[in-house]
């Protein structure tokens, strides 16, 4: 059971999050990147996703592709004003020797910041109108889309991600990336939905169990979030 305050605390986080985004936007301008604040508590994704789990892998996982993002980059104050979007853009226009460690926590960074938004409190009633109609026309339904994402999830060899993109001859594919990659890397579009399966993201709750992780992350996916991410095309 929550606490009074606790409840209080996440209902606060949840009206504050735009304001908090901006002002780690702001923050990002004049100090490099910055660790974005969860949207909810540690454990708000439980019993799907546990808090423990989440606490590793925002304190220290995304903390550390924050710092070596910034460590990267030390030098190059346009690039560590840039919006971290914009950056893995143009990983082409770097230097050579910085293009790498910039590919992985850059990606690392702009990824876990998506991840932690396409999730929320188990619940939810699951994609509605325009989002819904895509989903179906595009996988035969829910459970076709569950079905195709779960093997692009378990497909991916070692670690990475599965996404869901806008489409091009349907209105909605599902593209699988290695490690820290994100479509909109390689010119592709840019992603509405996605999972990390890398191991920190499940191993403590799901040990070597990737599927039985992404079956349960389902409950968390925060749909409306996706919906707003799908009428603006990413
Ligand atoms: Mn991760």
């Amino acid at each position: 059971m929550l606490t009074r305050r606790e409840m209080l605390q996440s209902a606060a986080a949840l009206a504050a999050a735009p304001a908090l985004f901006a002002t780690a936007r702001a923050q990002e301008k004049s100090n490099g990147f910055t660790l974005p604040k969860l949207p909810y508590g540690y454990d708000a994704l439980e019993p799907h996703i546990d808090a423990e789990t989440m606490k590793i892998h925002h304190g220290t996982h995304h903390q550390t592709y924050v710092n070596n993002l910034n460590k990267a980059l030390a030098g190059m104050p346009d690039w560590l004003s840039k919006p971290v979007e914009e950056v893995i853009t143009k990983l082409g226009e770097l230097p050579e020797k910085a293009r790498t460690a910039v590919r992985n926590n850059g990606g690392g960074h702009y990824n876990h910041s998506f991840f932690w938004q396409v999730m929320t409190k188990p619940g939810g009633a699951g994609p509605q109108g325009e989002l819904l109609k895509a989903i179906e026309s595009s996988f035969g339904g829910l459970d076709g889309f569950k079905t195709a994402f779960t093997t692009a999830a378990t497909g991916r060899f070692g670690s990475g991600w599965a996404w869901l993109v806008p489409g091009k001859d349907k209105p909605l594919a599902i593209v699988s990336t290695p490690n820290q990659d994100n479509p909109l890397m390689d010119g592709g579009p840019k992603p509405i939905l996605g999972v990390d399966v890398w191991e920190h993201a499940y191993y403590l709750k799901y040990r070597s169990a990737r599927a039985k992780y992404v079956e349960a992350w389902f409950n968390v996916v925060n749909w409306d979030q996706v919906a707003a991410s799908f009428a603006k095309k990413g």
